[in-house]
């Protein structure tokens, strides 16, 4: 069983989607191992997203994700990684396939309304930036 690191941003939180999109996860077959609610600060932000801190984008995403509180979670599954990444459809939610996360909730590119890792080196990373081991058994 692999696992994979989700996030609800701060839009789909404050849209008040977070239920559908728990939802879907559980009807699509994912064990939810680890949840919780937070609100980034900005420097929790930049830490999490360091990977991008030289993308001309860097300022807008994690000012974005520290706007409010987002819900981040650990989910188990075969293949997890990739078929988070399929629930979830293209970054763009203009973009993405009907019937996946981000055509439903994301309003831009930015405000995409979730996160996904993107290979077992950034999920291991992701997991352990949010959570401890005692609280995934
Ligand atoms: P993904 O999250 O699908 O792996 P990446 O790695 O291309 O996509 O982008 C990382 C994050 O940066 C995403 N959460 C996305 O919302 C955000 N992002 C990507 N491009 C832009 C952009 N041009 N403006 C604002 N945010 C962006």
């Amino acid at each position: 069983m692999e696992k994979t690191f989700a996030i609800i941003k701060p839009n789909a939180f404050a849209d008040g989607n977070s239920g559908k999109i728990i939802d879907r996860i559980l009807q699509e077959g994912f064990r939810i191992v680890g949840l919780k609610k937070l609100f980034l600060s900005q420097a929790e932000a930049e830490g999490f997203y360091h990977v991008h801190r030289q993308r001309p984008f860097f300022g807008e995403l994690t000012e974005f994700m520290a706007s409010g509180p987002c819900i981040v979670m650990v989910l188990e599954a075969e293949g997890a990684i990739q078929k988070w990444r399929d629930l979830m459809g293209a970054t763009n939610p203009a973009q993405a396939a009907e019937g996946t996360l981000r055509r439903q909730f994301g309003k831009s590119l930015g405000e995409n309304a979730t996160h996904g890792s993107d290979a077992p080196e950034t999920a291991a990373f992701e997991i352990g930036y949010f959570f401890s081991g005692l609280e995934l058994r």
